[in-house]
């Protein structure tokens, strides 16, 4: 099974969004394998957002990851990356369309709630970045067969 790492940054934290985006991702279908909130130190945003250290906006980003509480989650199921991202919405929320988090719940780009892997190898390289084996849980959801055909 497929696997991403999201994370409620400290705005969905802040604005009380945790338990609405969770049951999103649950309606879907999707499986949850791994939660924790925590603080972000810089040094984990830092590397995180390696990708965009050369950007304007990166000093910002960093500060605004690292300003309060991020929920930090990994799900599992079919699929789970792109959908995921799909449910997540474009980058820019005033971009994204209704129905999807960002186009719901957000206007400023700096402040887009929610971050999703990617693809299948960022999601494996955040996932190892942000979670240790041992707190990640395997189970087997009851609901599979009423998901899935097969
Ligand atoms: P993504 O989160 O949709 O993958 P990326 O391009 O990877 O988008 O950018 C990472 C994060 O950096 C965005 O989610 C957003 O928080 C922030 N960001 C991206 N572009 C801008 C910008 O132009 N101004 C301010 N923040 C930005
Ligand atoms: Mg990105």
């Amino acid at each position: 099974m497929e696997r991403t790492f999201l994370a409620i940054k400290p705005d969905g934290v802040q604005r009380g969004l945790v338990g609405t985006i969770i049951q999103r991702l649950e309606h879907k279908g999707y499986s949850l394998v791994g939660l924790k909130l925590m603080r972000v130190t810089r040094e984990l945003a830092e590397t995180h957002y390696g990708e965009h250290k050369d950007k304007p906006f990166f000093p910002g980003l960093v500060n605004f990851i690292t300003s309060g509480p991020v929920v930090a989650m990994v799900w599992e199921g079919r699929g789970v990356v792109a959908a995921c991202r799909k449910l997540i919405g474009a980058t820019n929320p005033l971009n994204s369309e209704p129905g999807t988090l960002r186009g719901d719940f957000g206007i400023d780009v700096g402040r887009n709630i929610i971050h999703g892997s990617d693809g299948p190898e960022t999601a494996e390289r955040e996932i190892a970045l942000w979670f240790q084996t041992q707190e990640l849980v395997v189970w087997e959801p009851r609901l599979t067969p009423w998901i899935y055909e097969m």
